[in-house]
This record gives C-alpha cells, sequence and structure tokens, in this order.
C-alpha cells in the first residue's frame, strides 16, 4: 500500500527536501501551500507533478494554518498516514514583530492539526511529527541540551512553539495518539531562508565578491549555534515515525561556532582573508586579502561586514549545543554532511547566482538585486 503523507510548510526550506525524501521512498504526498500574490514553490518547482496524468504522486492543496476549517477539511480529503507540520512563521526577529501572528500559526496551528485528527477519528491511523525547536531551550539550563533539559524560551516564536511542543505531548498522553517532537537544532542549506544568519552570510559576501553590494550589516556575531544541514535533519523527521513508540528527540550536530566564525568561513570559501576590528556595535570585518578569482569586486582593506543594532534582538539566544545520544543510539542517526562541506555548498550556489545577476548587469539589464535582510 502506498504511503500518504500531509506536509504543511512543503513551499519552505525542511519541506522542500522532506516531500523530495518522502516521494523517493514511494510515499504520495500532499502539501499545504499558501496563496500568495506571487509564485512561492520555487523551492518545489522540480518535483511538480502534473495532476491530469496518471499516477501522480504529488499534490497541493492551497490552505493556511490560522484556517480551522481549511485544515480540518485537507486532512479529511488526505485521510494522511503521516502529517508533518512544518508550517510556522519561523523567524525569531519577525516573531518580536508579530507576536500574535506567530502564536496563532506555531501554537494555534498546531492545536488545529491535532483536533482535525482526534475530530476525524484518525488517531488510529495517522502518526504525527510536530517541528519542535532548540529555540525552546533559549536561555539554556544545561549545556550541552538534551531531551531533559529544561525549557526557557526567549521569544514569541519560542513561546508560541513551547505551546505546541506540550499540546503534542498532551495529545499523545491523552488520546494515545502517536505524535512527537523533533527537537531540532539550527539546520541551513541552500535553500534557507535569505534572512536567516548562514544564508544572508552567504548570499551578502557572494554578491559583495561580485560587485552588486558593498557591505554587510549584521546582528550579534558572538551568537553560537550548532548547525546541521536541512537533508540529515529530514531524514530524522521520517525515521521518528518509524518507531514502534513515539517519543521527543533532539537533532543535532554536538559541535558548536559563532555567527563570526561562520562569517569567516565563508569568505574563505570566496579566496578572502578577513581580520575582525574594533568591539560590540563598532566592530568590522576588513579585507586583509584576496585569492583566487571568486571575489574580482574585493580589495585588500575594504570593510566587508559592520554591525548593525537594528539586527540585535529585544532578548538574544547566546548559546545552543545539542547532544544527539538519545538518536544516536535508538535509532542510528548520525549526522552525514559537516558545516565545512554545507558552507561550500551554499557559498557555490550564491556565487553561481550572484555571477548571474553580475553578467546582466554588465550587459545593460537593470536587475534589482533584493537587499531586503
Ligand atoms: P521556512 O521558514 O523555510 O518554511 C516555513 C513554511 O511554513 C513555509 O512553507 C511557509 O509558507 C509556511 N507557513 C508560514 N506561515 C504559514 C501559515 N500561516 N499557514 C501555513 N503555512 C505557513 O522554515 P524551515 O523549513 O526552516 O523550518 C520548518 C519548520 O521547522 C518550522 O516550523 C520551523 O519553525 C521549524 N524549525 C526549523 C529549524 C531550522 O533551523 N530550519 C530548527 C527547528 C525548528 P511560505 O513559503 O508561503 O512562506
Ligand atoms: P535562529 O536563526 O534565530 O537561531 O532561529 P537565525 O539564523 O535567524 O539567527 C541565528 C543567530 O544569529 C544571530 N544573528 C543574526 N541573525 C539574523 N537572522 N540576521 C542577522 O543579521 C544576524 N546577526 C546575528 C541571531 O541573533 C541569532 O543568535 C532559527 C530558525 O530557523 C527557527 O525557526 C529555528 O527554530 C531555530 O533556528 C532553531
Amino acid at each position: 500500500m502506498t504511503k500518504r503523507a500531509l506536509i504543511t510548510g512543503i513551499t519552505g526550506q525542511d519541506g522542500s527536501y522532506l516531500a523530495e525524501f518522502l516521494l523517493d521512498k514511494g510515499y504520495e504526498v500532499h502539501g499545504i501551500k499558501r496563496r500568495a500574490s506571487s509564485f512561492n514553490t520555487q523551492r518545489v518547482d522540480h518535483i511538480y507533478q502534473d495532476p491530469h496524468e496518471s499516477g501522480a504522486r504529488f499534490h497541493l492543496h492551497y490552505g493556511d494554518l490560522t484556517d480551522t476549517s481549511n485544515v480540518t477539511r485537507i486532512v479529511a480529503e488526505v485521510q494522511p498516514d503521516e502529517v508533518y507540520n512544518l508550517g510556522a512563521q519561523s523567524h525569531v526577529a519577525v516573531s518580536f514583530e508579530a507576536p500574535e501572528y506567530t502564536a496563532d500559526v506555531d501554537a494555534m496551528g498546531t492545536l488545529r492539526l491535532l483536533e482535525a485528527i482526534r475530530f476525524l477519528k484518525l488517531g488510529d491511523k495517522t502518526r504525527f511529527y510536530q517541528a519542535s525547536t532548540s529555540e525552546l531551550y533559549g536561555l539554556v539550563q544545561e549545556i550541552p541540551q538534551k531531551e531533559a533539559t529544561p525549557f526557557y524560551p526567549r521569544s514569541p516564536y519560542g513561546v508560541a512553539k513551547l505551546y505546541a511542543y506540550w499540546i503534542t505531548v498532551n495529545y499523545r498522553e491523552s488520546y494515545d495518539m502517536y505524535a512527537c517532537n523533533g527537537i531540532l537544532f539550527n539546520h541551513e542549506s541552500p535553500r534557507r531562508g535569505e534572512t536567516f544568519v548562514t544564508r544572508k552570510i552567504t548570499r551578502g559576501l557572494a554578491n559583495i565578491a561580485q560587485g552588486l553590494d558593498k557591505c554587510l550589516y549584521m546582528g550579534n556575531l558572538d551568537a553560537l549555534r550548532d548547525w546541521g544541514h536541512a537533508k540529515d535533519y529530514v531524514r530524522m523527521q521520517w525515521m521518528m515515525l518509524q518507531q514502534d513508540r513515539p517519543q521527543d528527540y533532539v537533532i543535532a550536530t554536538g559541535v558548536q561556532y559563532s555567527v563570526r566564525q561562520f562569517i569567516d568561513m565563508a569568505a574563505k570559501e570566496l579566496g578572502i582573508t578577513l581580520a575582525f576590528e574594533g568591539e560590540g556595535v563598532e566592530e568590522k570585518a576588513v579585507v586583509r586579502s584576496v585569492e583566487g578569482g571568486n571575489a574580482p569586486a574585493v580589495r585588500p582593506g575594504d570593510v566587508i561586514v559592520a554591525v548593525d543594532p537594528r539586527y540585535f534582538r529585544p532578548a538574544e539566544v547566546e548559546t545552543l549545543l545539542g547532544d544527539p545520544a538519545k538518536a544516536k543510539a535508538n535509532l542510528g542517526w548520525v549526522p552525514q554532511i559537516t558545516l565545512q562541506e554545507m558552507v561550500i555548498e551554499m557559498v557555490a550556489a550564491d556565487l553561481d547566482s550572484a555571477r548571474q545577476h553580475a553578467l546582466l548587469k554588465r550587459h545593460g539589464y537593470d536587475v534589482a538585486v533584493s537587499q531586503e535582510n
């Protein structure tokens, strides 16, 4: 029997990798996409299947996690074996600007899905994965963080996800549903949204290297994160739904770097050696030397990274480091892609796109490269 999966957030980074993964495994994949005034399916366009063709296994449904009747109807129509709740207002800084919306989507949206499964009496059939997060640890109470580490969220996003975490546990315990939380630490890829720190760095530096921008303005360079690759992490999302009984897992690499170190690694990949000078809001990254042909627009002495307090958060999560021992012991999961390999992949993808824009510009085409960050 072909298994049927429903993915909320299918147009996002994780949703797109998970959809590919499940299609490869022979699943019929259904995803919820939001109505937008322009196309928003770029990350899944390459796996789109024309519904007119027989045997199509990829289906998109218009919907929104804030809309109870819509979510319930889609669950009723799809009758999924597995639901992956990846949809969210996922940007921590934005959650301070839009706290109520973030709570509606990230907390109440999770409840709406769980209630749909319960109301439709699908509890015996449908397994539920909740995209929980290391942001639950916030002001960390223990290093490294594991499944039993107490939570202390530091943003409206973290607090909304805390509700989603516990309502998932509660439905598991109250209604005997197969529902579990993946407590995932930061994971990135060339498909990462452009305003998250890693992608902002690889894209920003690639644009500077090709003369499309001059300086990248950043927030807290001291923040420490445990960064993995999204491909490794979606594999684990599926593995969690294949166990005999539902359990919650921390998914992380167990290695930590600062934002400053990430900038340094990405710059090196472009052939740029940086020196960080000054402190706090005065800190800048100055180009020491440039090698190879990837950064023709950059000269020694250029300041290509500076701090802008605009990107500081009202409450910061300074350090996150996960302990994935339980995932390794129970499920044999270990990340396969190193941070270095991921930086190489992300820089190559952003350099490719910056080169295309620069080429068009040189030939007189007026291309606007979005500076939104
Ligand atoms: P993205 O921001 O890339 O994707 C979020 C997805 O949610 C997009 O498809 C987006 O649609 C969709 N979405 C946003 N609002 C709504 C809404 N109101 N109704 C329905 N769908 C909505 O996130 P990631 O792929 O990086 O993350 C996936 C999930 O995992 C999220 O829940 C995130 O909070 C969580 N998480 C992520 C981690 C990471 O490091 N990436 C770590 C831990 C948890 P659209 O494309 O239209 O914007
Ligand atoms: P995070 O990811 O908040 O951990 O949430 P993000 O990449 O946005 O920030 C990581 C750290 O970098 C610092 N930082 C900056 N961040 C951004 N976005 N832009 C900047 O200019 C900048 N300068 C420094 C931040 O302050 C922070 O400390 C991500 C999201 O994917 C969540 O959905 C997910 O739950 C968590 O990871 C785990």
